[in-house]
C-alpha cells in the first residue's frame, strides 16, 4: 500500500477514535495521561494583542460541599489547574480559540476540591503555587493549606489548629514577606437573642475571623474573632424570626477574604452584611466600616455580597482596593450585573470618602450570585473571575474587553480564577508512548504521543530510537508543540524511544524514560500480512527497508545537548510527516463534523478493529456527571460543618 495512504488513513484512525471517545465533548483527555479528563475552555479574544502575558489559575469543582470518594471523578477532573490561555494556535475557522492545557494536577489531591490556586512569587527565588485543599467529607482531616515548588513537589501542608475550626476554603492569602498567610475562620459561639427581641432566647452562631500563620513554623501568630465585635443588627440574612439553632448555627456575617497591609491593619469582607472592615493590626479594634448598615463613609454607589476585597495601595490614611461586587446572592439581586470595583478611600477626611476609580461590569451582562475575584495585573490590565462555569474575563486599563472564556460545561465553576506569569519544571519526566501498526513490513510505522504534565516554555520536540536497549539514540524527527499532547507519526519500526522537550532556543528541558514502542498482540488480526519472523524492530541508524531513496542518513543524537540535533533528511519522510500533522491539526481543532464523516467512512473498514486495539490500554472509562448535578447553590459558603 502506498506509505502516504498508509500514513494518513492511521491518522485519520486516531482522530476518530479519540473524538469517539470524547463524545462527552466538555472533557479532553489524552494518550499520556489516562488519569485525568481536563475540563475543555471556550475563549472568545476581543482584542488578542492587549491581552498580557500569563497562564490562568483554576480549581473547578462540582459541589462545593466535601463529597465522598466516587468514580463521577474518575479519570480525575476536579482539582487544580493551569492552562495557556494563549496557546493555542489561530484557526481561520474558528475564533473560540482553546487554550493549551498546562497542568493538571488533580491527581495529587484525591479528587478533594481544592481553592484559591495562585502563584506565589514572594517565596524564595523560584515560583511557588498556594491553594487550599478542602476537608475531608467525613473530617477525617480537617483540610490545609498547601505550597508547591514549581517542581510541582508538596513543599509544606499546614493544618488548622482545631480551635480555628478547618482550614476555610476563601483564602489561603500569602504575603509579600513570603512568611506570613492571612486566612478567615469560622468559629462557633453561643450568643443571647436580647438585640432581637427575644429576651432569654440564645442560639449558636459561626463568627467571621481570620488567623495569620507564620510559613516558617507552622504556627498561628495572631487571630482575631468579630464575634463581640460585630452584632446580629448587622446582618442582612439574620431575620427576627430566625429559629434559634445548636451548633454549628446561624452563618450570621459570612467571611470571605482578609488582607493585610503594611502598616500591619487587615482589611475583611462579610458577605452577609454587605461591609467591608478595616481591623486595627495593634489592638484587633475596628477602624471604619465601608457598606452595610453602618458604613463611615459618604459614597454614591453601592456594593453588596462583595468578595475578594484586597487592597491595590495602602498608607495610613489612603487606601485602594479592589474586590468584586457581585449585587447578588442565591436569593435575590441588588443590582443588575455584577462588577469588579476599584475604589479609593480617604479615611482621614472628614467625612471621610468612597469613590469608584474603576468599574469593570461582567461582559455578559450577568449576575455572579456567589464566589468570584478580582486581580490587577502588572501592566494594569484587570482580569476578573466570575466563578460559575469558569466564566472569566481580562480588561484593559480603559476597560475595554479583551478576552472573555468559560468551560464548556456547566456543571463546574471555579471559586476564583487567576492569571500569573510563571515557569514550571516538572521533576517528573515527560511521559511518552509509541506503537507500532504496518500491513507489511514495507509499511510500518511508528507513531509517538508525547506531554510533560506541568512543563512550560516547550517549543517542540525530538523524537529519538535507538537499535537495542544500549544502543546510541538516533534522532528520528521532531515536531513543534501546538497542544498538550504531541502526536508524532515516524516511518519504520521504531524501537527503544525517547522524547526531548526543547523551548524556543533549542535549549533542552527534559527528556523522557526509554520506552518499548508497543504492537499489536496479535499482528494479524490487526491486518498486517506480513512474515511475522521477519518482523523486528529497525535499526534506526540503518536505511529504510523499502525506501527506494536509500539516502537517509541520520547523525547521533548529542546526548543532553540537543541544540545542534538534526532533523530527518528523508524527504518523503518529512513530507508524510508534515502532511500527517497538518491534517492532524486541522480536523482536531476545527471540528469539521463533515471531515469527520467522511473520513470516518472512507476507513470504516479498518476502523473497528484498529480502534478497538488502540482503545484497549487506552483509559478507564468516564462516568458522565448528569446535568441535574449542577451544584446547589447552598447559602451556607464554607468548610466548616
Ligand atoms: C498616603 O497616600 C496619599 C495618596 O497617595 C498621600 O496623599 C498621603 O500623603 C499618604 N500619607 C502617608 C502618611 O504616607
Ligand atoms: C526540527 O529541527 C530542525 C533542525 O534543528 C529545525 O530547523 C526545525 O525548526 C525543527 N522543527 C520543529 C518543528 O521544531
Ligand atoms: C549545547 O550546544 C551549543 C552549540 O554547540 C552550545 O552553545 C551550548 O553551550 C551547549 N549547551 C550545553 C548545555 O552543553
Ligand atoms: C444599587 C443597589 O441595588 N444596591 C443595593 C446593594 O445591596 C444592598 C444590600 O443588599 C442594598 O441595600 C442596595 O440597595
Amino acid at each position: 500500500m502506498n506509505l502516504r495512504i498508509v500514513a494518513l488513513l492511521q491518522l485519520v484512525l486516531r482522530v476518530v477514535a479519540q473524538s469517539a471517545s470524547s463524545s462527552d465533548g466538555d472533557f479532553t483527555s489524552f494518550m499520556t495521561l489516562p488519569g485525568v479528563r481536563a475540563l475543555k475552555y471556550e475563549v472568545y479574544y476581543q482584542n488578542r494583542e492587549r491581552v498580557s502575558p500569563g497562564y490562568w489559575f483554576v480549581a473547578p469543582y462540582g459541589k462545593i460541599d466535601p463529597e465522598p470518594p466516587s468514580q463521577k471523578y474518575k479519570p480525575y477532573q476536579i482539582g487544580p489547574y493551569i492552562y495557556d490561555g494563549d496557546g493555542a494556535c489561530l484557526h481561520l475557522l474558528n475564533p473560540y480559540v482553546p487554550p493549551m492545557l498546562i497542568w493538571a494536577g488533580s491527581p495529587m489531591f484525591d479528587n478533594r476540591n481544592v481553592f484559591d490556586f495562585k502563584v506565589v512569587h514572594s517565596i524564595g527565588n523560584r515560583p511557588h503555587l498556594s491553594l487550599v485543599w478542602q476537608l475531608a467529607f467525613d473530617k477525617s482531616d480537617s483540610g490545609h493549606g498547601v505550597v508547591l515548588d514549581n517542581a510541582y513537589n508538596i513543599k509544606q501542608k499546614i493544618p488548622m489548629p482545631r480551635e480555628f475550626g478547618a482550614f476555610d476554603i476563601h483564602e489561603f492569602n500569602i504575603l509579600d514577606d513570603g512568611i506570613t498567610a492571612v486566612t478567615t475562620n469560622y468559629r462557633e459561639h453561643e450568643i443571647l437573642l436580647d438585640t432581637l427581641d427575644r429576651p432569654g432566647e440564645q442560639t449558636a452562631v459561626l463568627s467571621g475571623g481570620f488567623a495569620q500563620l507564620d510559613l516558617t513554623t507552622e504556627k498561628v501568630t495572631a487571630s482575631w474573632d468579630g464575634i463581640d465585635k460585630i452584632g446580629l443588627d448587622e446582618s442582612v440574612i439574620v431575620n427576627k424570626e430566625y429559629p434559634a439553632m445548636g451548633p454549628p448555627g446561624w452563618d450570621y456575617v459570612h467571611i470571605n477574604s482578609v488582607d493585610k497591609n503594611r502598616d500591619g491593619d487587615y482589611i475583611i469582607s462579610y458577605r452577609f452584611t454587605n461591609t467591608i472592615y478595616m481591623v486595627s493590626g495593634m489592638d484587633g479594634t475596628i477602624m471604619w466600616r465601608l457598606g452595610g448598615k453602618y458604613s463611615d463613609f459618604e459614597h454614591d454607589f453601592t456594593f453588596s455580597k462583595q468578595h475578594d476585597v484586597k487592597f491595590v495601595e495602602s498608607n495610613a490614611t489612603h487606601h485602594v482596593i479592589s474586590f468584586l461586587n457581585n449585587a447578588s446572592d442565591e436569593e435575590s439581586n441588588d443590582e443588575d450585573v455584577s462588577s469588579a470595583l476599584f475604589v479609593e478611600l480617604d479615611a482621614s477626611a472628614s467625612p471621610k470618602t468612597a469613590r469608584v476609580i474603576r468599574r469593570l461590569n461582567r461582559p455578559d451582562g450577568g449576575l455572579t450570585r456567589l464566589r468570584g475575584n478580582t486581580q490587577l495585573l502588572s501592566n494594569n490590565n484587570v482580569f476578573v473571575g466570575w466563578s460559575e462555569s469558569g466564566y472569566l474575563s481580562e480588561f484593559s486599563p480603559e476597560g475595554a474587553v479583551l478576552l472573555t472564556a468559560r468551560f464548556v460545561s456547566s456543571r463546574y465553576s471555579t471559586y476564583r480564577a487567576y492569571k500569573f506569569e510563571f515557569t514550571g519544571r516538572p521533576s517528573t519526566p515527560p511521559d511518552l508512548i509509541a506503537s507500532v501498526w504496518g500491513t507489511d513490513k514495507t509499511d510500518l510505522s511508528t507513531t509517538f504521543y508525547v506531554s510533560w504534565n506541568g512543563a512550560t516554555d516547550i517549543a517542540a520536540w525530538n523524537f529519538y530510537a535507538r537499535a537495542a536497549k544500549n544502543g546510541h539514540p538516533v534522532l528520528v524527527g521532531n515536531a513543534s508543540k501546538t497542544s498538550f499532547e504531541t502526536m508524532f507519526i515516524a516511518r519504520g519500526y521504531l524501537d527503544w524511544v525517547t522524547a526531548e522537550a526543547v523551548d524556543r532556543e533549542g535549549r533542552v528541558l527534559g527528556m523522557s524514560r526509554l520506552q518499548r514502542s508497543k504492537v499489536p498482540n496479535n499482528w494479524g488480526a490487526a491486518g498486517f500480512k506480513g512474515d511475522l519472523k521477519k518482523l523486528t524492530p529497525d535499526d534506526p541508524q540503518a536505511p529504510k527497508p523499502g525506501s527506494n531513496k536509500q539516502t537517509a542518513v541520520h547523525e547521533e543524537a548529542h546526548g543532553s545537548n540537543g541544540s545542534t540535533a538534526p532533523h530527518p533528511v528523508d524527504p518523503e519522510m518529512e513530507e508524510i510527516t508534515q502532511l500527517a500533522h497538518e491534517t492532524y491539526n486541522l480536523v482536531r481543532n476545527i471540528s469539521n463534523i463533515f471531515v469527520l464523516i467522511v473520513a470516518g467512512c472512507i476507513i470504516c473498514g479498518i476502523a473497528v478493529s484498529i480502534y478497538l486495539l488502540i482503545c484497549r490500554w487506552k483509559k478507564p472509562t468516564y462516568r458522565h456527571v448528569p446535568t441535574d448535578d449542577i451544584p446547589e447553590e447552598e447559602i451556607r459558603l464554607r468548610s466548616v460543618e
